[in-house]
């Protein structure tokens, strides 16, 4: 039978497992502060929606998405946490910082999703123009920090039945 893939920004909430006992880490860049705010944003509200306790959400900033990489390694060494959900957002400019930050951010989030067991949610947006982020931070393209959230929620959860 073929399967339908839904969009996850139009998750049905009674298709997730029960959230209300999992502890999620969230890592926020401070790089592009109003855009990774409203990744924030969208992401804890989604938490909380699906019953995650708010003393069960552990937030931490970090200076830019290439430091999200050491933040969410402490994060889930230090804080019992059932998936981290590490949040940036990398712009485009005139030099090859861009492409340097994308690589290493995203090389490193693999990193941590292979050589430790605790799922970290890769919501990192890589962007030509701040548009573009405006646009998926709680704009016409939806919140990727609500994706990330019900990502996190699918993890955390796959990681116990694995257990
Ligand atoms: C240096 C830098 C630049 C140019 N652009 C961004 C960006 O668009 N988004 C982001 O999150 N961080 C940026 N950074 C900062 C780096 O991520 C990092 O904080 C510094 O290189 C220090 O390690």
């Amino acid at each position: 039978m073929a399967t339908v893939n839904k969009n996850l920004s139009e998750y049905d909430k009674s298709s997730l497992p029960n959230a209300k006992d999992f502890r999620f880490g969230i890592v926020v860049a401070e790089w592009n502060e109003n855009i990774t705010e409203g990744l924030c944003k969208g992401a804890i509200e989604a938490l909380l929606e699906n019953q995650v306790p708010a003393h069960q959400i552990i937030r931490w900033n970090v200076p830019g998405s290439f430091e999200l990489i050491y933040g969410s390694k402490k994060m889930l060494q230090t804080q019992n946490v059932d998936a981290v959900i590490a949040i940036g957002c990398v712009i485009q400019g005139q030099t090859k910082h861009f492409d340097f930050v994308c690589e290493g951010v995203t090389q490193g989030i693999k990193d941590l999703n292979v050589q430790t067991d605790i799922p970290v949610i890769f919501c990192v947006l890589t962007d030509n123009t701040m548009q573009q982020s405006i646009d998926r931070s709680g704009g016409v393209h939806g919140n990727k920090g609500t994706e990330a959230a019900i990502a996190a929620i699918k993890m955390a959860f796959i990681r116990q039945q694995a257990s």
